[in-house]
């Protein structure tokens, strides 16, 4: 290539580059982001009035003339800020992230942009301002989500319900300029922990750059999530736990219960769930954004305030094992997760295993072992494998500890594979049918115990069978089934399962979806196979775990 159509070529491919850069978090910024491990979300407006979904909800279940005119009602007369940072205090979170505008575009402090704010209800109060000053005076870093995208707003693109209708007239450019007109009237209530943007929907990573860029000249270690439609610093995998990632930043936000605002009687998850969903997220290498959705009268619900209080009082206990680390080494499966910090390594063993727990050896001299705040255990490393006996009374029904010191950084190890929970010793599987990359996607991937890696079906398959063959007669009582579609419900409708005595195969349990995590619990059967037949599907199927559990 000639000079100068060289230079073009660069000049052509540089330019849209150039557009979308920013100048990254500093790394102390986002270290001090990542060591915080656990935040609260808190999603709140005059939606709360009605018990549905926050954004969702307008032009759906309630009609958008209603929904619209709601904050006329909005009087939350027993909102106390300094009440809202005590409960996250007590349930061991470092940050607090305040939805100051969602979808619906109600915006929770006194702006200068819109009227459509908490200054024109009856309660007059500035929440984001009393909020951001209670977190300051109690040692609590403060954030704002803010939804970019947003359906009430007449520039805006898009509209309710759902953010899929056209407006007629609109002009991206000048919600644009709204945007960040908002954006700098909330960081002057700052310094922020983060600014947590929503749903990018119309923005691309030009105009997302845009906003970085300005927030960064007014607060220049400002940490920004990915949905400004640029990527941002760190990522947001929402109502599901990340996958491991330890070189990009990432954090899961998950509510308490099934919705984000408060809805009455909303099913809560049990502090198992809780505190089982926070150590996955930290031994993946995230932080946790754990939701709650205050009641229209400004309290936090009592249970949930409740369920957190006992969130706080184990991480009080087991603080070491959690803030300041980070993920790994081993990666993380069903049963077993690690974090890391120093000289220090945790394992985090989710469910009890029989007999000793085995974890691929560490590259590095282990000084000494302990149960975390008990016993010291012994290790054994040999056969590239790691292995210890947990005693009888250290177990722990949502998490047992071993911490073990070792000699070097604990950051310098590269990932291990996953720490399994042993499955049936000599155990096989094959399948009727695999993905053509099936060095890949083999039905060996069902045992390795690395949620990471799956079995697959060639596209269009409606109907396959897993088979498991004991090296002897093996008596079981129980399956979990894990299908690997990254939470997007389950691609199995119908399936059975079926044992082999000598030639025949018997059904002894019928089903309809998986999911993420089917479990069941049985009769004891014995067998020298067990099978999956899988009868229909809305997708083709993929698993990436099978565990059998012996009585
Ligand atoms: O504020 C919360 C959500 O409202 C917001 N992000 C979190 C923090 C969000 N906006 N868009 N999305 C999430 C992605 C779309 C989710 C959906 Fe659905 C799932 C749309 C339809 C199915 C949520 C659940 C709305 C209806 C059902």
């Amino acid at each position: 290539m000639k000079p100068i159509a060289c230079l073009l070529t660069i000049l052509s491919l540089a330019a849209p580059l150039v557009a979308q850069q920013v100048t990254p978090a500093s790394p102390e910024a986002i270290r001090n982001w990542q060591d915080a491990r656990f935040g609260m979300f808190i999603h709140w407006g005059p939606v709360a009035l009605t018990g549905r979904e926050i954004g969702w909800s307008r032009g759906s279940q309630t009609p958008i003339e209603e929904y619209d005119n709601l904050y006329k009602k909005f009087n939350p007369t027993k909102f106390n800020a300094d009440e809202w940072v005590a409960v996250a205090k007590a349930a061991g979170m470092k940050y607090m992230v305040l939805t100051t505008k969602h979808h619906d575009g109600f915006c929770l402090w006194d702006t200068k942009q819109t009227d459509y704010n908490i200054m024109n209800t009856p309660f007059k109060r500035d929440v984001v301002k009393e909020l951001a000053e209670a977190c300051k005076k109690g040692g609590i870093a403060f954030g704002t989500y803010y939804s970019t995208c947003d359906w009430h707003h007449p520039d805006f693109p898009l509209t309710s319900p759902g953010g899929k209708t056209k407006r007629e007239s609109h002009n991206l450019d000048r919600y644009t300029e709204y945007l960040k007109a908002q954006t700098r009237e909330l960081l002057s209530y700052g310094p922020l922990f983060t600014l947590w943007y929503d749903v990018p929907q119309m923005f691309d990573a030009k105009r997302g750059a845009g906003i970085i860029n300005m927030a960064r000249a007014i607060q220049p270690d400002i940490v920004i999530n990915n949905r400004t439609g640029h990527k941002g610093d760190y990522d947001t995998p929402e109502q599901r736990v990340g996958g491991f990632q330890i070189h990009r930043p990432w954090e899961t936000c998950m509510t308490i219960c099934r919705q984000w605002a408060w809805k009455p009687d909303d099913k809560m998850k049990s502090l198992k769930e809780c505190l089982q969903t926070l150590i996955r997220t930290n031994g993946g290498g995230g932080n946790l954004l754990f939701n709650v959705g205050p009641q229209p009268d400004g309290l936090i619900e009592p249970r949930q305030v409740e369920r957190l209080k006992e969130m706080g009082a184990w991480l009080a206990k087991n603080s070491d094992a959690v803030y300041g680390t980070r993920g790994g080494p081993w990666k993380p499966s069903s049963h077993i997760v690690s974090t890391r910090k120093g000289d220090k390594i945790y394992l985090h063993i989710l469910s009890k295993v029989d007999g000793p727990v085995i974890a691929p050896a560490l590259p590095v001299a282990i000084k000494s072992a302990q149960i975390l705040n008990g016993p010291t255990i012994k290790t054994t490393t040999e056969e590239g494998s790691l292995s210890f006996v947990v005693p009888d009374n250290s177990w722990d029904e949502i998490d047992t500890i071993v911490e073990l010191t070792i000699d070097g950084n604990a950051m310098d190890i590269p990932p291990l594979k996953p720490a399994t929970r042993p499955s049936i010793p000599g155990a096989k599987a094959t399948a009727s049918t695999t993905h053509k990359d099936s060095r890949k996607h083999g039905a060996d991937m069902l045992l390795d115990g690395d949620p990471e890696s799956r079995w697959a079906t060639p596209d269009g398959t409606k109907n396959a069978w897993l088979q498991i063959d004991f090296d002897k007669e093996t008596t079981f009582n129980g399956i979990t089934i894990e299908e690997a579609n990254s939470g997007h419900g389950s691609n199995v409708k119908k399936f059975e399962l079926q044992k082999k005595d000598g030639t025949t195969w018997t059904t002894f349990h019928r089903g309809g979806a998986l999911g993420a995590h089917f479990s069941a619990s049985f009769d004891p059967v014995t067998a020298s196979a067990i099978r999956l037949n899988i009868l229909d599907a809305s997708k083709s199927p993929t698993i990436s775990e099978i565990f059998i559990q012996t009585p």
